[in-house]
């Protein structure tokens, strides 16, 4: 009697068991299907999120233009993360490339570019001086790679430096300085990196003046 009441309790096991594993599965799956597909482009609203190039982590399209709207509670400044890039390379990036504007206006006349990007230079953080920004990709006909995944984030202007900092310098000559410079202290926890590009056969000189405090 016993042992066939354990018997019972060890199929009753079984079967809960499986049960279990089966809705476990389906979750799973449905879990799959719920993943986010990347698109090209889009208008967002939100705290945070992730945005990535069409198809990411797929190759992406050629001959597309996509454009992110960015948009974060009134009050705060977005914050963009590159956490991975992979488009075809270029020195100026001429064919395919992802360019981070302040605000939601982009081209020459009235975007505050905060810096174009290709190849797999990851940039620091990029700040916008609001609560929005736009990121733009294009690509051309030929060669392609994995694309880009970003993360953006609100965050108070005072935290994070009312400035941007890095990005891609073009020009013959010029200068750039660090976040809030020379008025206050850099923000803590903030990465900027600054890729420079001279035109082809001439070298590059760097000179840099002020102090790192502490
Ligand atoms: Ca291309």
């Amino acid at each position: 009697m016993l042992k066939n009441r354990h018997s019972a309790d060890t199929t009753m096991r079984s079967i809960i068991c499986c049960a279990l594993g089966l809705l476990l599965l389906t979750e799973v799956h449905a879990q799959s299907q719920r993943r986010p597909a990347f698109t090209c482009g889009g208008n967002i609203t939100g705290d945070s999120g992730v945005i990535g190039s069409q198809g990411y982590p797929g190759v992406y399209p050629p001959n597309t233009k996509c454009v992110w709207r960015i948009t974060v509670p009134e009050g705060k400044v977005v914050v963009l993360s590159f956490r991975f890039i992979d488009l075809e390379n270029d020195n100026l990036c001429r064919y395919d490339y992802v360019d981070v504007y302040n605000g939601h206006a982009s081209g020459h006349a009235n975007g505050q570019r905060l810096g174009r990007f290709c190849g797999t230079f990851r940039p620091g953080a990029l700040v916008a001086t609001g609560n929005k920004m736009l990121v733009q990709m294009v690509s051309d006909a030929n060669t392609a790679g994995s694309g880009f995944l970003a993360v953006y984030s609100a965050s108070h202007p005072h935290e994070r430096g009312d400035q941007y900092c890095g990005g891609r310098l073009e020009k013959p000559s010029g200068s750039f300085k660090t976040p809030n410079w020379p008025e206050k202290d850099y923000p803590a926890g903030v990465t900027c990196s600054w890729h420079i590009v001279a035109p082809r056969n001439q070298v590059r000189q760097f000179a840099a003046h002020g102090e790192i405090p502490r």
